[in-house]
């Protein structure tokens, strides 16, 4: 489709179409080819699936139907690390074109890797995610991903070329100078995390710059989970549409799935290249559509480091119900957390977006937030730091009067006590990137 008729019916603008409607039937068929593939190649080349296919007694034949895949092991994040730094690959080191790698704070970094056709098919990945979530042949992308060893930056930047747009490939950080170069350029697309997303826009009104009355008409945020309050606000503060794009290193980087500017429910996971499933996290059973578990991907057309059932620790359901946009691919619905991010507050099991669904929006305070865990004697706590609304005034007991309305907003809503800290305006530190919304000071605290 020409720029020209996608500015016609923007709405239903796909970067490629036949895929992107591929009725079921054919879906399932590439699937099932593509998969079959996919576990020969691993099979054949990667010493680590060799193993852990015969311990589990499959083999690549014993593939018939897509179901099957239940019977083949799971991939964890550790695998990766138990292999560091090449071992995952099936490829000849030689081979590839790029890596990235985490940044294991908490461990080995875990690297992975890129042929070139790995490369190609990601930027048309990322290139069919932008389209879906707005963006035109022709726009300008003003991309604040990190770019670097994180996927964000360089996977978000290569859509954008692909799609045909116009790339800033500006990075993260130094704000006011991003808030000067979407002025001055006349940015269409936005590419950020939901949370710098903010930072962008509350240095925006601070500079005086209205970006609802620039070109800027669309969001394309992920890397973290974020909520409908957030995107609320980002809505009505950038004068956009904004829409969730979810990805993955392990398996890809940004794009594996995204949210279409239509419905803004749920990311079009990409089908073609992807066989998603969701299982109990605990006892590891296939669940059903629809029902919430954690998610696995495996990778239908990686030549470098193809994955099989990868665990992805996130949380969420899948909606094969049909979609306005037309599009045929899975809906996967928007990630609450990380199974490992999940907090225990008295008893009750929550999600850091679940605080953050609470929180912003509330009257008086900003949407700036943080939650720190301290340790008191042999019992942990947790406070949830929240901060005034710029103009409002500070003294004690507007303080006091806040704190206890915002403990018995987040106890009617999430059913947990915690202590609330209100904090002044600038308080609660900004985001550069990916959030960090926990703060665990319980190795410090005595
Ligand atoms: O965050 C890739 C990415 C870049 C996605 C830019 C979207 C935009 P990693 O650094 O490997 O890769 O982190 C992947 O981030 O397993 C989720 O826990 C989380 N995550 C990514 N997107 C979303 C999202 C990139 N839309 C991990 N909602 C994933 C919730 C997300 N969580």
């Amino acid at each position: 489709m020409s720029r020209q008729s996608a500015l016609r019916n923007p709405e239903v603008f796909m970067f490629d179409q036949a895929v992107e409607t591929l009725p079921r039937d054919a879906l399932a068929a590439l699937q099932l080819k593509r998969l079959k593939h996919t576990l020969e190649h691993a099979y054949a080349n990667v010493p680590h699936y060799r193993r852990a296919f015969e311990a589990a007694g499959a083999k690549p034949e014993s593939l018939v139907s897509l179901s099957d895949i239940a019977r083949f092991p799971f991939t964890l994040k550790q695998d990766l690390r138990d292999n560091y730094p090449f071992g995952m690959f099936a490829v000849p080191r030689p081979q590839l074109t790029r890596l990235h790698a985490s940044s294991g704070t908490t461990g080995k970094p875990t690297v992975v890797g890129y042929t070139s056709g790995d490369l190609d098919r990601w930027a048309s990945l990322m290139a069919r995610s932008l389209g879906c979530a707005g963006a035109l042949p022709g726009d300008i992308v003003h991309n604040a991903y990190g770019y670097g060893l994180f996927t964000g930056g360089l996977g978000a930047h290569y859509g954008v070329e692909r799609l045909g747009c116009t790339v800033v490939p500006i990075s993260g950080g130094g704000t006011e100078r991003q808030v000067s170069l979407i002025r001055d350029f006349g940015a269409n697309i936005l590419c950020a995390t939901p949370s710098y997303a903010l930072n962008i826009a509350e240095v925006a009104e601070a500079s005086g710059f209205d970006l609802r009355r620039s070109p800027l008409r669309c969001g394309v945020f992920g890397a973290e989970p974020w909520s409908e309050a957030l995107r609320s606000n980002l809505q009505d503060r950038l004068g956009i549409k904004a829409v969730d794009i979810y990805g993955l290193s392990e398996i890809m980087g940004p794009g594996v799935a995204c949210e279409c500017n239509v419905m803004q429910s749920g990311l079009h996971g990409w089908e073609d290249h992807f066989l998603f499933e969701i299982i109990h996290p605990e006892t590891l059973e296939p669940l059903r559509f629809g029902e919430v578990g954690e998610l696995v991907i495996t990778t239908l057309t990686k030549d470098a480091l193809p994955m099989i059932r990868y665990r992805t620790r996130d949380i969420t359901r899948l909606d094969d119900s049909p979609c306005a946009c037309g599009r045929t691919h899975v809906r996967i619905m928007r990630v609450t957390g990380r199974d490992d991010d999940m907090l225990i507050i008295r008893g009750v099991n929550v999600y850091p977006s679940q605080l953050e669904a609470a929180l912003v929006g509330l009257p008086g305070l900003s949407p700036h937030y943080q939650i720190v865990l301290t340790r008191a004697g042999a019992l942990d706590a947790i406070t949830v730091e929240v901060e005034l609304a710029p103009g409002t005034s500070c003294d004690d007991d507007t303080r006091a009067r806040k704190e206890a309305e915002v403990r018995h907003h987040i106890k009617s809503l999430i059913g947990v006590t915690c202590d609330v800290a209100v904090k002044g305006q600038g308080e609660v530190p900004r985001s550069q990137g990916k959030a960090v919304r926990v703060k665990d000071e319980r190795k410090t605290s005595s």
